[in-house]
């Protein structure tokens, strides 16, 4: 092929790979994705994870291994719930399971621990070559002038100022990046929403925060600097520029997919309303009925994409 068939077939072949854009990469012989336990001269990553599509990640590891079981059963896979195991066994740091093309992984609390899971996840996802992966955070969250048990489907991810960004220091410098998520697959979830019809969803704004007292306006932390006023009117000032939720990892997460490319979402139920109040006193069972609602909601959006519904 001339030149520009070539280029034409680069151009074909990189558009629905992820983008790492790290050039130190192409001149390292191994790299050892060290808090998954994973590496590309121990382990035949395309082997393992060539044919992961949809890649989920949330907070809690025994969430995302009941989350990896539930997707077995509505996907109705051949083999048993029980064989479903740690891929990451040797660390206790993260957890992933593998159900057919679906890849779930914990992530900790905070922007700190899901960004060194990122970094990992998003190589792993290149190293293994894997083509048109969606990637999904699925969560918990205080909810702003909502009944709790909605479940929000994020808009912009923001920070505590309400702004679309995430800023991280490199080097001692601030660099800014768009924590901007992929509007068709938001629809399309909305659209799952409507479909299955069994609890409240919307769309709004994500604010995310560096922690969950006073970052969040809580009264009820170790240290509170600030009046039942002061944080109500944040509150308000919060809803009415459109944010729905808070929880502690979307700009991060929105920022790494944007910057490599990756299509991404970020679905939370709300635990409470934080104009009502500040702690988690729903029983624990009605806690994990809501918890189980952005699976509901991603697996039907799964089922569907593979044309199984
Ligand atoms: C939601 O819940 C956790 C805090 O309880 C945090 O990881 C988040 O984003
Ligand atoms: N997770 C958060 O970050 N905040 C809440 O209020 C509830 C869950």
């Amino acid at each position: 092929p001339d030149q520009s068939e070539y280029s034409k077939h680069e151009v074909f072949h990189t558009a629905d790979q992820v983008h790492v854009k790290n050039p130190h990469l192409d001149t390292m012989e191994e790299d050892i994705l060290y808090h998954l336990n994973l590496g590309t001269k121990t382990h035949n990553l395309p082997e393992m994870f060539g044919e992961i599509k949809f890649v989920c990640v949330g907070g809690s590891a025994n969430r995302m291994k009941s989350f990896a079981q539930f997707i077995h059963q509505e996907l109705d896979l051949p083999g048993s719930i029980d064989d479903i195991t740690d891929i990451c066994e040797g660390t206790d740091r993260y957890s992933m399971y593998k159900v057919g093309p679906v890849l779930s992984i914990s992530h900790g609390m905070g922007c700190p621990s899901i960004s060194i899971m990122l970094h990992e996840l998003i190589k792993l996802v290149h190293h293994a070559r894997c083509h048109n992966v969606v990637l999904f955070r699925i969560g918990t969250s205080g909810g702003v002038g909502l009944a709790p048990g909605t479940v929000v489907v994020t808009d912009k991810a923001v920070d505590c100022f309400f702004r679309p960004q995430f800023e991280q220091v490199v080097l001692g410098k601030v660099i800014i990046r768009s924590t901007e998520l992929d509007v068709g697959v938001s629809k399309e979830l909305l659209q799952c929403s409507s479909e299955l019809n069994n609890f409240p969803t919307v769309i709004g704004n994500t604010m995310c925060t560096h922690d969950f007292y006073e970052g969040q306006g809580r009264l009820d932390g170790a240290l509170c600097s600030f009046s039942t006023e002061d944080k109500l009117e944040y509150l308000r000032k919060a809803y009415n520029s459109g944010v729905r939720n808070i929880e502690m990892e979307s700009t991060v997460f929105g920022a790494m997919c944007h910057a490599c490319g990756i299509k991404a979402a970020v679905i939370c139920v709300t635990l409470l309303n934080r104009f009502d109040g500040d702690q988690i006193s729903t029983p624990h069972d009605v806690l994990e009925e809501y918890q189980q609602r952005p699976q509901v909601l991603l697996a039907h959006f799964i089922k569907k994409r593979l044309g199984l519904i």
